[in-house]
């Protein structure tokens, strides 16, 4: 096992469309392990494989009270079954230390496969409706801050600019 660093925002890298998987062999299987690990580690509720520089659809999540209950969502897309909005004060650990308020549709039908290939669906709302379209986002390359105003990015991006420079 072993932690991935995680791209920070304004890091082009981040604005890769990731690609499907194709392969379920043990090099996915080892990479969703290091994923499962890196997001525990760095205290987040969700991991896209763009963040650590893997571009491809890969996503890890559990928003799970315990930190026990990993969900693997390979090649995910999602569909809207409540289009009633909720806002939620949403971060990034790719955007560390800023949150802001994003609606996203309340409730959505996840189709994906886990590490196996095998497909499987699930109806998710709340926390992880939320934190499911905030993954599928990173895999298209956005990020959070793309809904805010271009005031508040820019000044997001100065601040951790200036911080990369800080530790560089
Ligand atoms: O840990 C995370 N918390 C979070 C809070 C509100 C909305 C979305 C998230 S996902 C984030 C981890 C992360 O950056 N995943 O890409
Ligand atoms: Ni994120």
């Amino acid at each position: 096992m072993a932690l991935l660093s995680i791209l920070e925002f304004p890091d082009p890298r981040l604005r890769t469309v990731a690609k499907p998987v194709t392969e379920f062999d043990s090099e996915l299987e080892a990479l969703v392990e290091n994923m499962i690990e890196t997001m525990y580690a760095a205290e987040g509720i969700g991991l896209a494989a763009s963040q650590v520089d893997v571009h491809k659809r890969i996503v890890v999540i559990d928003v799970s009270e315990e930190k026990d209950s990993p969900r693997v969502f390979i090649n995910p897309t999602f569909t809207v079954i409540e289009h009633e909005l909720q806002d939620y004060d949403e971060g990034c650990l790719s955007v560390p230390g800023f949150y802001e308020t994003v609606s996203r549709p309340r409730r959505v039908l996840i189709n994906a496969v886990d590490a196996t290939g095998t497909a499987f669906e699930l109806e998710a709302d709340g926390i992880l409706a939320i934190c499911i379209q905030h993954e599928i986002d990173h895999l298209e390359g956005k990020l959070f801050v793309d809904y805010i105003s271009k005031l508040k990015r820019d000044r997001i991006r100065g601040k951790l600019e200036k911080a990369h420079r800080k530790s560089a």
